[in-house]
């Protein structure tokens, strides 16, 4: 794999822009502005970016309730995601959906969503409508370890299979569903991507706090299932920096396992020392793009608590979908 100058600034610059979406958001809820349950994704970033920035805008994505990494990632406009999470009424979804429902169909994001094991049947539902349309499109759903034990991941999985549709199922493994360890909590093998192969379909594994690998590990499975072969699936190990909601005070997690994480598997400082070390970006282009994004980030604070709150009177609005 081989990466341009551009393309390596643009993985870092949306790597960037989750990170510090997050880090506000981490601090701006204290605040008591910000109405609902937050989900933060900070530490899985490379997960986002590496397999997002391989599709194209008409591939399709279902997301998760901890979904704000997915919309960045997909190209979700960050200032109309910011104005969605504080409700305000030039949000993304007109301040209805709130952190956990945020979804823009202009960019292939079909939704991020409260039910655990929701997204998958509707990411085969696309890859549905992809076989039928011909043109190489895939649906892609992130689950996470928990999403892995629902029956919903498993119909959804079998149902790819014996169709042979392009549906791509990524496992985010970041080793917690809400305060349970993956090492309970996942039976048999503890192995996700071997569930899928289970299934009778081709899987990937790959370290989800390595950019590269992650990228490259999507390569080939992007490849082999536009070319027709059917679904696949990829497991991912990753990390989360939060809680699992804003609020949870993790006295679950073990002894110094929070700095350990940040110290060790930082997706963004791995990415800075692989790209300078092989002098392909300099600290300076790197530092230019987190000024960028910090200012970024800071607009979009200052906007969404600036802008209206939704008119009442519009409560009922979109209710349902209008069809003219
Ligand atoms: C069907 C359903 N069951 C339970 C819940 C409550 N719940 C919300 S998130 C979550 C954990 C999900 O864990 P995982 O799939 O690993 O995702 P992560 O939070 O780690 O991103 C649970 C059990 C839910 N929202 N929906
Ligand atoms: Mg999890």
């Amino acid at each position: 794999m081989q990466l341009n100058r551009d393309e390596l600034l643009g993985a870092y610059r949306r790597m960037k822009t989750i990170r510090e979406f997050e880090e506000r958001l981490h601090e701006e809820i204290k605040t008591g502005e910000i109405g609902g349950f937050t989900h933060l994704y900070a530490g899985q970033e490379a997960v986002a970016v590496g397999i997002c920035d391989q599709l194209t805008v008409d591939d399709k994505i279902v997301s998760t309730h901890r979904g704000h990494g997915h919309c960045i990632a997909k190209g979700c406009d960050v200032k109309g995601m910011m104005k969605e999470i504080y409700g305000r009424a030039g949000g993304l979804c007109k301040g209805r959906a709130g952190s956990m429902h945020i979804a823009d169909l202009e960019v292939g994001m079909l939704g991020a969503n409260g039910i655990v094991g929701g997204g998958a049947p509707q990411a085969v539902g696309a890859a549905i409508a992809a076989r039928i349309d011909g043109k190489g499109r895939v649906g892609v759903t992130f689950s996470g370890d928990g999403a892995c034990n629902q029956g919903t991941t498993f119909e959804a999985m079998n149902l790819a299979v014996v169709t042979k549709v392009p549906a791509i199922f990524v496992f985010e493994n970041n080793h917690y569903s809400e305060h349970t360890g993956d090492a309970y909590a996942v039976g048999t093998s503890k192995d996700i991507a071997s569930r899928a192969e289970g299934f009778g379909m081709k899987a990937w594994r790959a370290n989800g706090c390595d950019f590269f690998e992650t990228y490259a590990a999507f390569t080939e499975l992007l490849e082999y299932v536009r070319a027709g072969n059917g679904p696949a699936a990829i497991e991912l190990d990753t990390e989360r920096y939060y809680g699992h909601f804003e609020g949870d005070p993790q006295r679950y997690r073990g002894k110094g396992e929070l700095d350990r994480i940040r110290a060790e598997r930082d997706c963004l400082k791995a990415f800075r020392a692989r790209v300078t070390g092989a002098a392909l970006l300099t600290d300076a282009d790197l530092d230019a793009v987190d000024a960028e994004v910090l200012a970024l980030i800071e607009e979009a604070v200052a906007e969404a608590r600036a802008d209206e709150q939704p008119d009442p009177a519009t409560v009922a609005d979109d209710v349902y979908v209008e069809y003219y």
